[in-house]
């Protein structure tokens, strides 16, 4: 199978930042979730959480499938990160925008997908931001920043197709940018 043909791609993010949510939201078929009751809502109050993976796929126009992973979002399942970031080719950093942890979170996830993914683009989504408010945005701007980091970074709803399909497709046009010749990839 070449390069061209399947894509993997990692959703990472703290717990409630809508991992499981976003891949739902675009694959083409219901995903492959690993949902538990959720015993931790002083975390995060919602009734389950990931605790090993989620998995969805997209087929694209050209033929290319892209499979979606998703990371389990409780520290205690953080040994799963680099199980599933292994040969991915980019990651989506999903974070909540409403939390009063969302600079570390942002600072905690690209330093450690950094190691664990060194050479892959990153995108990410911040979610429940108002719209009327870009103070949020631009916080985690100056977050990657001073990581001497930068990525593309979009105020997303992943509960909307659209939103995570954006995010989908601009880190597959990072990728083509960086990697021309996949596209000329024979089959
Ligand atoms: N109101 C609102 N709810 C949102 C928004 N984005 C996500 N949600 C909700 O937040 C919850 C996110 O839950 P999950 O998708 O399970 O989050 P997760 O990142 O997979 O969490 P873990 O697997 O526990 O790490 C869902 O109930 C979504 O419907 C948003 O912009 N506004
Ligand atoms: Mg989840």
């Amino acid at each position: 199978m070449s390069v061209a043909s399947e894509l993997k791609i990692v959703f990472t993010g703290p717990m409630g930042a809508g991992k499981t949510t976003a891949i739902t939201a675009v694959s083409d078929f219901p995903p492959v979730s690993t949902e538990m009751r959720n015993n931790d809502q002083q975390s995060f109050a919602k009734e389950s959480t990931t605790v090993a993976l989620d998995l969805g796929q997209i087929g694209l126009e050209d033929g290319t499938v892209v499979r979606l992973y998703g990371t389990p979002g409780q520290e205690r399942f953080s040994f799963m990160w680099e199980i599933i970031g292994r040969g991915a080719m980019g990651v989506i950093l999903l974070l909540d925008g409403s939390s009063p942890a969302v600079l570390d979170d942002l600072k905690t996830y690209t330093e450690v997908f950094r190691r664990i993914a060194p050479e892959q683009p990153f995108v990410i989504g911040v979610g429940r931001t108002r719209p009327d408010d870009n103070a949020q945005i631009e916080a985690c701007m100056r977050v990657l920043e001073a990581l001497q980091f930068s990525a593309p970074m979009f105020s997303v709803d992943v509960r909307k197709r659209e939103d995570v399909l954006l995010l989908i497709e601009t880190l597959l046009a990072t990728l083509e940018v960086r990697q021309p010749e996949i596209e000329n990839e024979p089959a």
